[in-house]
This record gives C-alpha cells, structure tokens and sequence, in this order.
C-alpha cells in the first residue's frame, strides 16, 4: 500500500483500534486517507476541528435481531443493520444487501464509501447502507416476503424520506424492495413513496433505475477512453458478475459496439468467444434464477463454463475489465495476468472490487482506472432522481431519466478528471474521487458545526 501522510497516520491508527476485526472498513478508510494528504498540504484548517476524524465515524449504528418462520416451521434469527454514516449532505441514502458474508464491518465499508459516491453525484444526499446475513439462495418467495416483512418490523422506525432511504444492492432487488416498502407503508400508515428507491413502476418507482448502474460505469469508461482518444467500439471487455449491475452494463457496453466475452457468477464464469448473448443470459439469471453454467450448457458451440476453483474470470484476456460482483473480488495477482494480457482501462461496477494491490498495479502499469465510488455513481445518482419524481408526484420519461443520468455520469468524470489535476495527480481517478467527494463533505460539515 502506498503512505500515508504523517499527520493522518494516527487518524488511521484510532479508526483500526476502535473497529477491530473489520478490514474492509480498514481498508476504505485507508485509501480515502491515502488520498487526503494532499489536500490538507494545500488546505491544513481541513485538520481542524476533528473533521477527518469525524467522517470516519458514523453518526449512528443500528444491528436488530431478525426473527421469521421458514417454510417448514422452523424459527430461523437473521441479523439486521443500519448503518448511518454522514448526513451532512442530506439524508443517509444507500442500498441494503442480503449476503451471507454480511457483518457490520462491511456494512460499514459500505456506508463510508457511500458517502463520497453521494457527494460526487452532486445531489443532496448523505451516505448509509444496511443489509443482513440472511441467505436468499434457494428460499421460496414467500420466505422472502416473511423476511422481508420482519425485518422491516424494526428498521421502519429509523427510517424516513427525510432521514433515510434505504434501496437495493446484492441480493436486494424489485421484489424485496416491493415487500419491504410495503411493509413500511402498512406500519406507518402513509404512504411515502420517497423512502425507498428502486420501487416498480407500479408504485412510484423511476424509469432507468434499474438500468442505472450498469449504464452508468459504461459511461464512465466511455468517457475515460476518450481523453486517451478511444472508445469501447470492438474492444474485448470481461464483466464479472452477472445480477443487476452487471447486466446492464454487458447491455450498454454491447450497444457502444463493446464485445462482451465473459461473465461470472459466485459458482463460476462463462466464456463466449461469439459475445454474451444478452437476452439468454436475461433468462437465465432474472427470470429462472439460475446459476450461470446454464448459460454455456444453453448455449452450445463457442461458449464455455470454467467453476470458480478452476480459474479466475481475469485470466480471460480483455481490453476492458468491469469487475461487478463484490469487493476483493480481483486481486493484485488478477491484475497482473490481465496487465500482461494488455488491458488498457478498468471501471468499477461493484464497491472496492479492486484490493489495494490491484489498484497500485493498474497504475504503476498506466492502465486507465476508474474507481467504484464514481464510476458505479449512477445508481445511487438516479435514485436522486427517482426521489425528486416522489417529490413533485411526478413521472419522467426513459429518455429523460437516462439523459439526466448521462449529464451526472459526465459531470463526476470530469470533477475527478479535474480534481486530479488540481492536486498534481494527472490521471489518477481515484484520488480524483476520494479528493472531490470529500471536499464537498468536509465543507457541509464545517458549515454545520461539531454535530
Ligand atoms: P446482485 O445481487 O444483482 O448480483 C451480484 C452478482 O455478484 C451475482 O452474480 C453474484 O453471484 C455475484 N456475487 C455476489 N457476491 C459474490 C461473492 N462473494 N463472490 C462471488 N460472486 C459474488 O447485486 P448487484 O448487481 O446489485 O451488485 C453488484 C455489486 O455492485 C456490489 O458490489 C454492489 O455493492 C455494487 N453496486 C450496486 C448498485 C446497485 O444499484 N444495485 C449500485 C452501486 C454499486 P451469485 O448469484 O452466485 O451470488
Ligand atoms: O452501492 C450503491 O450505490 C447502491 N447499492 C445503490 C444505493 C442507492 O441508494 O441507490
């Protein structure tokens, strides 16, 4: 890992002994710490008044029991969180997950990068994320709706559109959100649409959500290629995943004539030497709910399923890398074989795909890399959007939303592109994101005071 600078060290020290056992929050706070050296060098009163200490901190922390009967009877006890990082912006927003490997530290990881994602979308919301180590795999709809409901039964009372609005992210889709929104509404005896985001249609939902992130981090990329005078046309691209953010961006990134030759899922990943073919996969993953080796067995000739302890989905060579699954899922070791395999650019669709290692390896080697706090920005940015709809009770148009969402893509492209710039780190996005997001953080709280 690259230094820190001296003054923050102890920052970091303080922030590893009271959140022991928690490395992926270590690790966060590590790079944005990493990053902010030269901006207290250029700017020290960001030093004053424990600022930098107190981003670090969340404002509230909530972990619930979450009890519910399964199908066959029995009592099954899942735990819940909350937690709420910073609303210094506006109220805490972020997703909630449903994972097995869910604790509080990564929820925590989570909601910290969340908070500059925010803030690098430029519109006014704080940073949160919550979720639970409940397992969805292989559990019928009406245990999900069980579950759901459950823990809704004691999350509702910290919620609020102007407090915090919680949305989808691993395991989290249209139909938890569905359950658990309902579940609010029935406790609470309103209905407001404006504390979830990623609703259907149906029920106040927006257009382009649920494409949002995928498209998003395409955009990014795009935009990233074109200051080196490229673009996706006829590039070899490899997105791990294949859930929501991956989807859409194998969508996007097709029609920017991109080939899409691999995806994954945890069992696994597929190769396919003809290009995904996007509406097979569509089927297999949303509607069948399918692991992904039944893409390749479907699909015959050309294509191919390698199982996750057989091989990394890095070692298939690629132009673009557009890791989309979960964080730590690409290694400094990934990043060398797809270095050597001449990938010249990498955008982030999931949170901290990347390990330190990776990160520094991408570029010492020059390779164009987009970080996921800005580069996956367009979810969390449209369900701005999709709030500001629930707001006026109003309904925009597919192309308006997506506009919008591509003006907001651009916009955080060049503040980073800028910001790194400003601070004599030409091309290095991601002090370019953690620098932006975290001015603009830093300058709401000095407003508001020691709270
Ligand atoms: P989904 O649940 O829709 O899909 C997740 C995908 O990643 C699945 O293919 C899943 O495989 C795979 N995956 C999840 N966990 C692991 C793991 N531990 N090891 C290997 N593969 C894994 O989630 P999303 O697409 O919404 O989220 C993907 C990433 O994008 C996450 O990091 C999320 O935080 C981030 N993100 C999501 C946003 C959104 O709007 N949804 C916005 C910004 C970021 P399997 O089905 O086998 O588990
Ligand atoms: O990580 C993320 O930005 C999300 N899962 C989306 C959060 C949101 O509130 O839309």
């Amino acid at each position: 890992m690259n230094s820190i600078d001296e003054k923050l060290q102890p920052i970091l020290a303080e922030v590893v002994r009271r959140n022991a056992g928690e490395p992926e929050f270590h690790q966060a706070v590590h790079e944005v710490l990493e990053s902010l050296g030269r901006v207290v060098a250029k700017h020290p009163h960001y030093l004053d008044h424990a600022l930098i200490e107190r981003i670090c901190e969340p404002e509230r922390q909530i972990i619930f029991r979450i009890p519910w009967v399964d199908d066959k009877g029995q009592v099954q006890i899942n735990r819940g969180f909350r937690v709420q990082f910073n609303s210094a912006l506006g109220p805490y927003k972020g997703g909630m997950r449903f994972h097995p490997s869910v604790n509080v530290g990564i929820i925590k990881f989570l909601g910290f990068e969340q908070t500059f994602k925010n803030a690098l979308t430029g519109m006014p919301i704080g940073g949160g994320k919550g979720g639970s180590d409940f397992d969805p795999k292989g559990r019928s709809d009406a245990e999900i709706m069980r579950f759901c409901q459950s823990l809704m039964t004691e999350l509702h009372r910290h919620l609020g559109e102007q407090t915090d609005v919680p949305a989808g992210d691993i395991g989290v889709g249209g139909r938890e959100i569905g359950y658990m929104f309902g579940q609010y509404k029935r406790l609470n005896n309103r209905f407001e649409a404006g504390v979830f985001t990623g609703k259907a249609l149906a029920y106040g939902g927006s257009r382009a959500r649920t494409e949002a992130t995928g498209y998003g981090n395409t955009y990014f990329v795009q935009a990233m290629l074109e200051t080196r005078g490229t673009s996706f046309d006829g590039k070899k691209v490899v997105v791990s995943g294949s859930g929501n953010v991956a989807i859409y961006t194998i969508e996007k990134v097709q029609s920017y004539g991109g080939k899409i030759i691999a995806c994954s899922d945890s069992s696994g990943y597929v190769v396919d030497e003809n290009e995904i073919d996007l509406e097979l996969l569509k089927d297999i993953k949303n509607v069948r709910r399918e692991r992904i080796s039944e893409y390749a067995r479907r699909r015959g000739q050309g294509a191919h399923f390698i199982a996750a302890d057989k091989g990394s989905i890095w070692d298939v060579p690629c132009d673009v890398a557009m890791p989309s699954a979960t964080q730590n899922e690409l290694s400094g070791k990934d990043a060398a074989t797809l270095i050597r395999n001449g990938v010249i650019a990498v955008g982030e669709g999931a949170n901290m795909p990347s390990t330190p290692e990776a990160i520094k390896a991408f570029q010492d080697a020059g390779v164009m890399f987009a970080p996921g706090k800005a580069a996956n920005a367009g979810g969390v940015a449209t369900s701005a959007l999709e709030m500001q709809q629930n707001a006026s009770r109003d309904s925009w148009t597919f192309d308006q939303t997506e506009a919008r969402l591509a003006t907001i893509m651009r916009g955080i492209h060049d503040s980073c592109y800028q910001t790194a710039e400003e601070y004599g780190a030409p091309g290095n996005y991601v002090l370019g994101a953690n620098v932006a997001g975290f001015v603009r953080v830093a300058e709401a709280m000095r407003m508001l005071g020691v709270i």
